[in-house]
């Protein structure tokens, strides 16, 4: 199975690319912020819980978001891979993630970190927050919070995917397409 992980911090690309990955690559695209919004929108108590956390830019609790991958992955049994977007966060998701896969004698292909300056994050957020009514999207303090919570508890595990000699880093400035050709070439070797 291919299964990719696209890393990066809040508005690098991940979403975005994940859709053209998806078309050329067939795999199953798992978004826990995708997940997360379902949630919210159906009025779920977990969606409730998770909307006040998402609001201030904080993380939603670990075995919250690798509860909503296990069934995930155990609901799509006949996949040719999946992306993960958004998702492993901490190191905690990164190791459970590799456990989960592990117990069906899988494991990570690659992951791929979009690399984006921070005034380009905060522009490209705040623009998409005009209309998407993401309330996350909208205040330059928050966005700031989920730059600063990336930095904290999620650029770590560059480390963890290196270690395993799985990391590449690409430029994650250009065009759409500019930026998928680059994503095609890592996922080519990974
Ligand atoms: P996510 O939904 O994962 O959202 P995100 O980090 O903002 O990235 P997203 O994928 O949406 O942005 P993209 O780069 O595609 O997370 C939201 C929240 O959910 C988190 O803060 C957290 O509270 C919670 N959560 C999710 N997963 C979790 C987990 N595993 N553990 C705990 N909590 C979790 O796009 C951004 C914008 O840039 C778009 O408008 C796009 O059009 C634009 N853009 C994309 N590529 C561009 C390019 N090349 N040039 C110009 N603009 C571009």
């Amino acid at each position: 199975m291919l299964n990719i992980v696209l890393f990066g911090p809040p508005g690098a690309g991940k979403g975005t690319q994940s859709q053209h990955i998806v078309e050329k690559f067939k795999l199953i695209h798992l978004s826990t912020g995708d997940l997360l919004r379902s949630e919210i929108a159906a009025g779920t108590p977990l969606g409730q819980e998770a909307k006040l956390l998402m609001d201030d830019g904080k993380l939603v609790p670990d075995e919250v978001v690798i509860g909503m991958i296990d069934n995930k992955l155990k609901a799509n049994k006949d996949a040719k891979g999946f992306i993960f977007d958004g998702f492993p966060r901490t190191t905690e998701q990164a190791k459970a993630l590799d456990d989960l896969l592990k117990s069906n004698d899988d494991s990570i292909s690659g992951m791929i970190a979009l690399e984006v300056p921070d005034e380009e994050l905060i522009s490209r957020l705040l623009e998409r927050g005009k209309d998407s009514g993401r309330a996350d999207d909208q205040n330059e303090e928050v966005i700031k919070n989920r730059l600063k919570v990336y930095n904290d508890q999620t650029a770590v595990l560059k480390d963890y995917y290196s270690k395993q000699g799985k990391f590449q880093e690409i430029n994650g400035l250009g065009t759409i397409e500019e930026v998928f050709g680059r994503i095609e070439n890592a996922i080519e070797k990974a």
